[in-house]
């Protein structure tokens, strides 16, 4: 697969319930604002906007325990793996603008169904991985990894709205990049199930450089796969990308964000992108808005092979004087 010209299926995914703060349903809005379809086109690929999924509250929708809203994360997860299913079967690489991170269950679910040897990249402030039980808020968004991993299985509960989640993904299938804030439940998962991770500490210590290529040789030793990556905008520093429900200090800088993208794009193996967090109304000034959403779109632009160093096509000639 050459790093130009792929089919790119574009889903919309405004959905905010797996968290308690509204304006995470705009971002979808505001990335295509900031012209991602025809950025993607002027790449060279062919793009395709299967525009927004329609998601509607289920209602009684009792908590659980301290779980919120169960049948309509649920319901609006099937629908998005649906979606993405479709995306895959027609040959396309599959983008999901979100929306908050509980999208991810139905993202990589639906892809999983379609590429059954998936790998997932995790990049994140928050490894994402709470049980319903282990988790200090009840939030969906900080729980999606939990569902889909086969080693969790029989830690989570019988949940109204999830019977036709199944988990498809073994612990060794997971790289996390840019973790700094997780909760004991979530360290004590990813310690006990030898899940590799690369927190901040580990990018200051190594570098992104040697990150990328560790969290690529853990992936795809064994052969080349599929790669799902799923980007919280919230991995990369405040000072870049504010307007996001969750902002923890310290995080990735707008290049590393960057070279974490290009990698993954120069793998040739992306099969499907999320991304995730933007939230608009939490940004306090129209500044702040904008260099999250368009630290988003270099996000994915870069996934599409977008180069710092340039680029120029094969048939340029140089103007004769
Ligand atoms: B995000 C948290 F407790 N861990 O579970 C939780 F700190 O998708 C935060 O990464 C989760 O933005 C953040 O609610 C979810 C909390
Ligand atoms: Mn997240
Ligand atoms: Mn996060
Ligand atoms: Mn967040």
């Amino acid at each position: 697969q050459s790093r130009f010209y792929h089919p790119i299926g574009i889903v919309g995914a405004p959905f905010a319930r797996g968290q308690r703060k509204d304006g995470v349903e705009k971002g979808p809005d505001y990335i295509r604002r900031a012209r991602l379809v025809a950025k993607l086109g002027a790449q060279g690929h062919q793009v395709k906007d299967y525009g927004d999924l329609k998601f509607e509250d289920v209602p009684n929708d009792e908590p659980l325990g301290r779980v919120k809203m169960p049948k309509t994360v649920g319901s609006a997860n099937k629908q998005l793996a649906d979606a993405v299913k479709t995306v895959k079967k027609n040959g396309q690489t599959c983008v999901v603008l979100g929306g908050d991170h509980s999208l991810a269950i139905g993202s990589i679910y639906g892809h999983a169904a379609a590429r059954p040897d998936l790998c997932v990249v995790w990049v994140d402030a928050h490894a994402d991985i709470n049980t319903p039980l282990t988790s200090p808020t009840g939030n969906f968004h900080g729980q999606p990894v939990s569902y889909l991993l086969r080693e969790l299985h029989s830690k989570i509960p019988v949940i109204p709205g999830f019977s036709w989640i199944k988990p498809c993904l073994s612990a060794q299938d997971i790289v996390y990049i840019g973790l700094r804030d997780l909760d004991p439940g979530e360290h004590y998962i990813i310690k006990h199930l030898g899940i590799k991770a690369f927190s901040m500490t580990e990018v200051d210590r190594l570098g992104i450089g040697r990150v990328m290529e560790e969290a690529c040789d853990h992936l795809l030793s064994k052969g080349k796969r599929p790669i799902h990556l799923s980007y919280d905008i919230d991995a990369i520093d405040p000072s870049v990308s504010p307007a996001t429900g969750t902002p923890v200090k310290g995080g990735l800088t707008y290049r590393e964000s960057v070279y974490v993208a290009e990698e993954i794009c120069r793998t040739g193996l992306l099969s499907a992108l999320d991304v995730v967090e933007v939230n608009p109304d939490r940004g306090k000034t129209e500044e702040e808005v904008s260099s999250t959403v368009s630290a988003a779109v270099d996000v994915v632009l870069s996934c599409f092979g977008q180069l710092r160093e340039g680029f120029h096509p094969s048939n340029y000639q140089l103007p004769e004087p």
